[in-house]
């Protein structure tokens, strides 16, 4: 059986490719999934891609992934600049994670330069607009092909 790689998505990623293109770009979160889930075929993974408002969705799908999935790629949105509960889940789970946001939020306003999730991860993704999640898809996957020696 393949892998699967989780991608989590926080709040108001579903808005996406619909306001503010000049931050975001013009991609919707579908069109993401789409092309992660072609990316992950064509290097033998499944990918499973959710998104939620709500951060302790988000905390019960990081407990769950520990048995489901073999590294968690998350985009956790404004939760990454606030969320202690989604820190202490993704430590919990032991799986590689790999942080992606779409915009360069060292850029952005100061409340946004700070990360719960960049402590733990093992690469940070930041400003490479909607492409940032097929690079950390990459690494992922060079990840589980060649684990670090321990
Ligand atoms: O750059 C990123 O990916 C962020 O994680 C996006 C979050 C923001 O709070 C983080 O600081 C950086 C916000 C997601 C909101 O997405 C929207 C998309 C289109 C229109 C409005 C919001």
């Amino acid at each position: 059986m393949s892998a699967t790689i989780l991608v989590l998505n926080g709040p108001n990623l579903n808005l996406l490719g619909t306001r503010e293109p000049s931050i975001y770009g013009a991609e919707t979160l579908a069109d993401v999934e789409a092309r992660l889930a072609a990316r992950g075929r064509d290097r033998g993974v499944g990918i499973d891609f959710r998104q939620s408002n709500h951060e302790g969705e988000l905390v019960t799908w990081i407990q769950e992934a520990r048995d489901r999935a073999a590294a968690i790629i998350i985009n956790a949105g404004a939760y990454t600049h606030t969320s202690v509960a989604i820190h202490d889940a993704l430590r919990a789970a032991g799986l590689p994670v790999w942080e992606v946001h779409v915009s360069n939020v060292y850029r952005r306003e100061t409340f946004r330069h700070h990360s719960y999730i960049s402590g733990i991860a093992e690469g940070v993704i930041a400003g490479f607009g909607t492409r940032g999640y097929d690079a950390a898809l990459d690494a992922a996957v060079a990840r589980l092909a060649a684990p670090p020696p321990s």
